[in-house]
């Protein structure tokens, strides 16, 4: 399975590090959604979903995660350790967030609100849809 991660440039000085994220430049689409996650405890493992609709990226803006991903055929991990790195995540994949750090944060760019509707969260369901989807290409 092909991971798009997105390198982003740190603008370090003396002062520190600043990482500038701009829509449809640096990222693929028009930013309708920001949240985060985190307070995470150890063990816990997130996500269990897909999505019909939805442009995300992922950054770990501090500590570490992984993300477990899953298109139907093939599977990826994918571990999320660094600020100024994002990994794109489309439609039509099922996915897994586990192995917080304490004190992980991980930030979501989405392309479109909040829409549970959008959400399939029966993994069956998932493969059903994705191998229907193939067979009728
Ligand atoms: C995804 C992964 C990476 C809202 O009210 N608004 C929101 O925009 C979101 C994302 C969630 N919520 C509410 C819905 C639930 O009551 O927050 C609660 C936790 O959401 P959820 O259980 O869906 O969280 P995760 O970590 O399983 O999944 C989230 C996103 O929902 C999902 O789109 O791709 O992070």
């Amino acid at each position: 399975m092909e991971v798009i991660k997105y390198a982003f440039e740190p603008h370090g000085d003396d002062r520190g590090q600043l990482v500038a994220i701009e829509a449809q430049l640096d990222i693929p689409f028009e930013v309708r959604r920001v949240y985060y996650i985190y307070d995470t405890l150890a063990g816990v493992r997130r996500g269990f979903h897909a999505h019909q609709d939805l442009e995300q990226i992922l950054v770990c803006v501090h500590g570490s995660c992984k993300i477990h991903l899953d298109n139907g055929y093939e599977t990826a991990e994918v571990v999320l350790d660094k600020p100024h790195e994002g990994l794109y995540i489309s439609n039509d994949m099922w996915r897994e967030m586990y192995d917080f750090s304490p004190d992980a944060v991980l930030l979501v760019l989405a392309s479109r609100h909040y829409d549970e509707a959008d959400y399939i969260r029966d993994y069956e369901v998932f493969l059903k849809m994705v191998h229907d989807k193939e067979t009728n290409q």
